[in-house]
């Protein structure tokens, strides 16, 4: 089994193409970017892979279901709502189902089991931790005003001045036994090129999981979201930068180096590995192969090299 720890519009590229070329396949998904919205509990990271995989999603924007619809939206707006979240109709019913099951007690990893399985998704999509903890962006605004990720990026569109990032409650937070299954028993663990700080970096900081992926660091391969020192897509230099980590290739290999000890990058920063970050990694193995993937042939060539040379 490979386990895929994904989150984001990236991260599912990856995943759609290891599912094509390889089928025993988990992901564990980032839930940080999760929040509550008009009474319903939104989960998008968990939406994007149970959308990408049963061949719903929207693949020009990344998000959402395809040829959506926005009655609902724009009622909300006739009625004085918010409207900054673009909620579509047909997404509107995972919404409303999994605020409905959460209402009757069911845990997060049930309810997405439950909404995987009616989608037709038949491989496990496990959210981290079935505790809610969430990005939240420190601003320089009002006395450091915290403002949750997806506020900070689509309601102010990234306007406001950042100071930092946390993970409020992410003390609290417990792996789910699930994860910690999966991670166990699968043979590849594959971090996806999600960006650091807002889809795998609040999964690796839930309490307990940077022990275990230490101790899983042989069997743990990464795949950069950064190609030529710049952030393939989204906002990951600018996060990356309010945590105080260089946006480069050097940057990304220092902040993975305890818990991958493979890392796979574009053939064009072959160079600059070799010559620049190489030696001072001694430990991990670097490969370097096309990573761009902008169309579906190429999800599956990348799931190939990974499979190959790594499972
Ligand atoms: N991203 C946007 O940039 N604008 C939106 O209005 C928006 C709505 C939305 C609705 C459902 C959903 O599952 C995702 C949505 N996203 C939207 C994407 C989402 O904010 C990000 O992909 C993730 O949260 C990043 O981890």
């Amino acid at each position: 089994m490979i386990t895929i720890l994904a989150g984001g519009t990236g991260s599912v590229k990856l995943v759609r193409g290891l599912y094509n070329v390889f089928k025993d396949i988990g992901v564990i998904s980032n839930v940080a970017d999760n929040f509550w919205h008009h009474g319903l509990y939104i989960c998008p990271d968990i939406d994007t892979i149970m959308y990408g995989l049963s061949n719903k999603l929207d693949k020009d924007r990344g998000w959402g279901i395809k040829g959506e619809t926005f009655n609902f939206l724009n009622y909300m707006k006739l009625l004085g709502y918010d409207t900054w979240f673009n909620l579509g109709d047909k997404d509107l019913t995972t919404h409303i189902v999994r605020t409905r099951l959460l209402k009757e007690g069911k845990r997060l990893s049930e309810i997405t089991a439950i909404l995987s399985k009616k989608y037709g998704v038949h491989i496990p999509i496990l959210p981290v931790s079935d505790n809610h903890y969430e990005t939240n962006m420190v601003t320089n605004e009002d006395d450091n005003k915290l403002v949750h990720l997806q506020e900070y990026w689509i309601k102010y569109k990234g306007g406001l001045s950042l100071k930092d990032i946390v993970y409020k409650n992410i003390k609290q937070a417990k792996i789910s036994w699930d994860c910690r299954r999966v991670l166990e028993k699968s043979k590849l663990i594959v971090i996806a090129p999600g960006n650091p700080i807002s889809s795998i970096g609040p999964i690796i900081a839930v309490p307990g999981m940077k022990n275990l992926l230490h101790k899983y660091r042989n069997k743990i391969v990464m795949v950069s979201p950064i190609v030529s020192n710049r952030a393939v897509s989204g906002p990951s230099e600018i996060y990356m930068r309010a945590k105080n980590i260089p946006p480069t290739i050097e940057g990304l290999v220092s902040f993975y180096s305890k818990f991958s000890n493979n890392m796979i990058f574009d053939k064009v920063d072959k160079v600059e590995v070799e010559d620049k970050i190489k030696s001072a990694y001694p430990q991990v193995d670097f490969s370097f192969v096309n990573i761009m993937m902008n169309d579906s042939r190429k999800e599956s060539a990348l799931a190939r090299h990974i499979v190959s040379n790594f499972y």
